[in-house]
């Protein structure tokens, strides 16, 4: 990829990362392109290359065979060479890879020397020897990770590398409770976070929707809490209440052994297993097998879906439930060797609590005022508990509320403010925020995804996440452990849909959390990860293309009465090219440089290109243009100051508005219904009027419940020309629908529509009405 060669000084004693290679090295590069995520954080390229060969063999001693017998077992598979390992210190072989302790070097750091008969790997623990050997299969073609045996050559690039992470918390979280994840897939997802040197792989085994770990004191944990009435092919939000012993079919759960063995896996590739066991609310799976474990011991089933506000939470007060959690703990510990164990702590509704004796006769003893408190001394005589097993108590940011555990570590999930404070507190913390790194998020424009569960994440914006918030001291800056992604499940029916969300963001966010900011880059990042692409055909991961996914912003030209309509994706450098109208998109299509102006109705389509030829999904729409363009609209109804739209001219701008109901194209009212009046000025015939609309009940967006069109020839005097209604239904979906008001064709200057806001949703809460556009025919 690099045409010319590179000329690279790096003082390595500045980035103080290996005192024995404190030297300077200019090398010349070579013109093998070197894409490795995360990026290392110091390389010098060299010229010539090494031969992975049968007479390559390998130095080590036995702990360092150990460290890096995962990788070496995927090289010999693949290569078909014997690469054998020698103990014994003997004359220089002809090609070797040299394994070297170092104890000068950082945690889970390596270097790298690479000439055209070694390969010298220097490390301080087994993890940087891992990590060294992750880094050479990255630099042998992808096929290297291809699952069957290659009758090739195999060569590395002359080089130097010195690296080791920034943050020492690199986690990915697998939602088990919403989707089952087999065994066999946890074991993949683990080969896949040690090629991103990612060492965190957090388990969330316990949620309303199903209990996933045996615990062999309580059976019925998994007998009946592992289980649900299976309603997978309704929306999450659409499934039914269910009720204590209903048919349930749906689920599973891992064993001890299962566990064990998953722990182990994953040891053997520095990545720590770390259990959910969450408390005190997300638990309907276990009150459903254990109802004395609630308030009022009301039986449940386990819910199939969408539980809130969730009040069905264990109960503070009974000593009965400290017994039963300290049982379930200590089998958990016993399975999984973590530092941190995962006592959840979010979301929890205190409704039972205030008026259950047992709670309340606990906040009498104990001296607690407010319900926070409870939660609070909750988590602090669990955290007792761990502590006195040498174990350390890590949770959602909830656990601040009521005052934080004394040794606890926060896991800031509603954005990253809870894991400032616990760190201004002194507490340790992992940053997680919704906002950049929930995989459950979109990736892409939302028309063109698969079902996600709102929000928008795409890979630039996992790319621009930082652990350490910019108003950080650096006292609380050193509080901050590190990141993680969470993939909650509620919207992944597959593995396939899991690996769609998980990949290339995790790319990105392995070298948010491994490569220092400096050596951070978006542009270079985007050259990498089509090589990163590359491994993932090989690994056969059904990775997302989303960030390639051509979306349109557009401006309107009031003057020209024009769209100007601009084409962009993700990448840097992308070869866009569009046609207009009816014909088909091939070679023939214009090369996209600058915005295209329409001044009519028009049909666009364009792609990405390469090597001449349209590849990936094309992106199509049509700008319509109509009577109501570019006039001025009054608004008798204000919109609502978070959701402006594009502004006075939103709605008259031919731009449509997407699922996504952040794109800028939406204006919203709270509460309030719609009213405008445009003016066509001199006067237009009229005959048609659409209102288009959102719908996402979820974030209680509704649409419209009745539309009027009023129509006056002088701008007072108006008349009711068309109204339409539209009673309330219930819906999971986002939903964009056009309404239509049809009426006798009519000569008017002034248009009055006034569309009606549900006001209040069935959950009591206030409603949304979201307004694209108003088109005049
Ligand atoms: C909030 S993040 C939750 C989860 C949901 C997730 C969906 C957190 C600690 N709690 O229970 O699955 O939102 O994005």
């Amino acid at each position: 990829m690099r045409s010319k060669k590179l000329y690279f000084i790096v003082f390595l004693a500045c980035l103080g990362l290996c005192q024995s290679c404190q030297k300077e090295i200019a090398l010349v590069a070579t013109e093998t392109p070197i894409h490795i995520i995360p990026q290392p954080n110091a390389l010098q390229y060299g010229e010539g290359y090494f031969s992975l060969t049968e007479d390559t063999q390998i130095r080590a001693n036995a702990s360092q065979k150990k460290a890096i017998e995962p990788v070496l077992a995927k090289l010999r598979r693949l290569t078909g060479l014997n690469l054998m390992v020698r103990t014994d210190e003997q004359q220089p072989m002809v090609s070797q890879i040299t394994l070297i302790q170092n104890d000068s070097l950082q945690n889970e750091g390596y270097t790298l020397q690479i000439n055209e008969h070694e390969i010298r790997i220097e490390a301080h623990d087994s993890a940087g020897y891992l990590y060294a050997m992750e880094t050479v299969l990255q630099l042998l073609p992808a096929t290297i990770f291809s699952t069957t045996h290659l009758d090739t050559s195999w060569t590395l690039p002359v080089l130097a590398i010195q690296d080791a992470p920034r943050f020492q918390w690199r986690g990915l979280m697998l939602d088990l409770s919403r989707h089952f994840f087999e065994k066999d897939y946890i074991l993949k997802t683990i080969d896949r976070l040690a090629l991103h040197k990612m060492n965190v792989l957090h388990l969330h085994l316990v949620d309303d929707q199903g209990w996933r770990i045996e615990i062999k004191k309580y059976p019925k944990l998994t007998e009946v809490g592992a289980w649900r009435v299976d309603q997978e092919d309704k929306h999450w939000s659409a499934r039914l209440p269910v009720k204590a012993g209903d048919r349930a079919t749906y689920g599973g759960f891992l064993t001890q052994e299962d566990l064990k063995e998953i722990v182990a896996y994953a040891a053997a590739r520095n990545i720590e297993v770390v259990p959910e066991i969450e408390m005190p609310a997300h638990v309907s799976s276990a009150i459903a097998a254990y109802p004395s474990l609630s308030c009022f011991e009301t039986p449940i089933g386990v819910p199939s879906g969408s539980v809130w506000p969730i009040t069905d939470i264990y109960c503070a007060g009974k000593e009965s439930t400290f017994t039963f959690l300290e049982d379930v703990l200590t089998e958990v510990m016993e399975i999984f060797p973590s530092k941190y164990i995962h006592i959840g702590g979010d979301e929890a509704t205190k409704t039972n609590w205030k008026i259950c004796p047992h709670c309340q006769q606990r906040m009498k003893t104990e001296q607690l005022h407010e319900i926070d408190q409870l939660q609070s001394y909750f988590i602090k005589r669990i955290e007792k508990f761990l502590v006195a097993h040498d174990r350390r108590l890590i949770g959602w940011d909830e656990i601040l509320e009521g005052g934080l555990a004394p040794e606890a570590t926060v896991m800031s999930w509603r954005g990253t403010k809870g894991g400032q404070e616990a760190a201004k507190q002194g507490h340790d913390v992992v940053m997680s925020p919704g906002s950049h790194v929930y995989f459950d998020h979109y990736q892409g424009p939302q028309n063109e995804e698969p079902l996600a569960n709102g929000g928008f994440s795409p890979l630039s914006k996992v790319y621009q996440f930082d652990p350490v918030v910019a108003s950080m001291t650096q006292e609380e800056a050193a509080h901050v452990l590190g990141g993680q992604a969470n993939l909650w499940a509620e919207f992944i029916p597959t593995t396939d849909q899991s690996e769609y969300m998980i990949y290339p963001r995790l790319a990105a966010l392995a070298e948010v959390l491994w490569t220092q900011p400096e050596r951070k880059d978006w542009v270079d990042f985007s050259t990498r990860v089509k090589t990163q692409f590359e491994r993932y055909k090989e690994l056969g991961i059904n990775y997302a293309e989303s960030a390639y996914l051509i979306t349109a912003s557009s401006t309107v030209d009031l003057q020209r009465k024009a769209v100007n309509v601009a084409l962009q994706n993700e990448f840097p450098d992308t070869d866009i090219r569009y046609v207009l109208g009816d014909q088909e998109i091939d070679e023939t299509a214009i090369s996209y440089h600058t915005p295209i102006e329409l001044k009519e109705t028009t049909l666009l389509k364009a792609s990405r290109f390469e090597d001449g030829k349209p590849v990936g999904r094309v992106f199509v729409d049509t700008i319509v243009f109509h009577k109501g363009v570019g006039h001025q609209v009054q608004y008798s109804t204000p919109y609502h100051k978070s959701y402006p739209g594009a502004g006075e001219t939103s709605l008259v701008n031919t731009l449509r508005g997407t699922k996504n109901f952040h794109d800028g194209q939406w204006q919203g009212w709270l509460e309030d219904d719609m009213e405008i009046t445009i003016d066509l000025g001199p006067t237009e015939l009229l005959r048609q009027v659409k209102v288009g609309a959102l719908e996402n009940q979820g974030p209680d967006i509704y649409f419209p419940t009745a539309i009027e069109v009023w129509v006056a020839k002088s701008g007072v005097d108006f008349k009711k020309v068309g109204a339409i209604e539209r009673p309330f239904v219930s819906s999971g979906d986002a939903v964009l629908k056009d309404f239509v008001i049809d009426f006798e064709p009519t000569e008017v200057r002034t248009v009055k529509i006034i569309a009606t806001n549900l006001k209040k949703s069935p959950k009591g809460t206030s409603s949304w009405l979201f307004i694209d556009e108003i088109i005049l025919k």
